[in-house]
């Protein structure tokens, strides 16, 4: 059997994440001790770089500017302002920057020239430098690429046959589109999906199963939890399980064994025991820092702590290129 399978099944997907959760964790534990140094966990800084007032209407976003949030919009942020942060963030121990912005998609403006200088300057202090900016062109991946950018985040959120019921403004197809104009640009992909939308196990299957099956597996595969805000049409979903957070990390990190599989958003209300558990079962990657893009996070020093307990050490940078992610 091949290493990395990028022809996997939709039934072999279900029976993975059907499995006894003990079962399906220790699997997946033996897979990340194959394909990743265990006891490295890569730290990674979000900054929101534009912030509030996007046309989307994601169900889940609280920067829509549908929803009465509680978000004050602000224009795309000054270079220094970014330098400064991404400054910071190494300082602390990051080693991947992540910069997003409440945008649609990109234009071809003096906003996406900023943003190309703020990639370029990111990129020469040493840090893998990532973006989420919505959706993009051939040609603006190529310019991206062109600046230094390692990695895009363009997550797909959640199935194909749920994805209308989270989101109107664009398709799946829309999403897959620039996901291949990233890949054809040679940047890496990150891209993974919320859990708590209201959606099934067979949605959840359904997104691990096109995660799995992309030409190439993502370089990087963030599971998030919902965080219900307030305002949203998403506010009152239950907050989900840690029980469900470990059968997604660990039928992740099955399918798609060389990927970063990150323990993303929803990490702020889990105590370290849950995240330990998350660990185990094949997460090598958290944020930190004191914000995601508009949502509270965890707080450092406990971060730190919790690193100590549990004997992890912060990952390196540029060790998974995507180069090393051949088929
Ligand atoms: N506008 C761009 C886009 O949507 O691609 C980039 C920024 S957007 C905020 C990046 C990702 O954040 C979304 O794809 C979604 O997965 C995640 N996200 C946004 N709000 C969230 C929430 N309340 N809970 C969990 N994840 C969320
Ligand atoms: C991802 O999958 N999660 C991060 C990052 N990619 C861009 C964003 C989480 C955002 C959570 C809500 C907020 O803070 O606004
Ligand atoms: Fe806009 Fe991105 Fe939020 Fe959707 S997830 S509303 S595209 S910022």
């Amino acid at each position: 059997m091949r290493e990395l399978r990028t022809d996997w099944t939709l039934d072999e997907v279900r029976d993975i994440y059907n499995q006894p959760l003990l079962e399906l964790a220790y699997q997946a534990s033996v897979v990340h001790r194959k394909f990743q140094s265990t006891g490295e966990v890569q730290v990674c800084t979000l900054l929101s770089i534009k912030t509030g007032g996007c046309p989307e209407d994601c169900a889940y976003c609280p920067q829509s500017a549908r929803f009465n949030t509680e978000i004050d919009p602000a224009g795309l942020l000054p270079l220094d302002d970014v330098r400064d942060a991404a400054q910071k963030a190494a300082a602390s121990g990051s080693t991947r920057f992540c910069m997003g912005a409440a945008w649609r998609r990109v234009r071809n403006n003096n906003d996406f020239e900023r943003v190309l200088s703020m990639v370029r300057e990111v990129n020469d202090m040493g840090l893998e430098v990532c973006a989420t900016l919505g959706m993009l062109t051939p040609e603006q991946a190529n310019r991206l690429k062109e600046a230094g950018l390692t990695a895009y985040n363009h997550n797909l959120d959640t199935s194909e046959e749920h994805y209308g019921n989270i989101i109107t403004t664009r398709t799946y197809a829309d999403r897959l589109e620039t996901i291949s104009h990233v890949q054809k640009a040679r940047i890496s992909v990150c891209s993974g999906g919320i859990i708590g939308l209201g959606e099934t196990d067979e949605d959840r299957i359904s997104m691990l199963h096109t995660l799995a099956t992309l030409e190439e597996h993502p370089e990087s595969v963030p599971v998030n939890a919902l965080i219900a805000v307030e305002g949203t049409p998403l506010e009152n979903q239950e907050r989900v399980s840690v029980w469900e957070m470990v059968r997604m990390i660990a039928t992740a990190r099955i399918l798609m064994p060389k990927a970063m599989v990150r323990l993303s958003a929803g990490r702020v209300e889990m105590p370290v025991t849950e995240q330990a558990l998350c660990f185990m079962a094949g997460a090598n990657s958290i944020f930190a820092g004191e914000k995601l893009l508009t949502t509270a996070n965890n707080d450092i020093d406990e971060d730190k702590q919790m690193f100590e307990l549990l004997g992890l050490s912060p990952r390196p940078a540029h060790k998974t290129r995507r180069d090393t992610l051949t088929v």
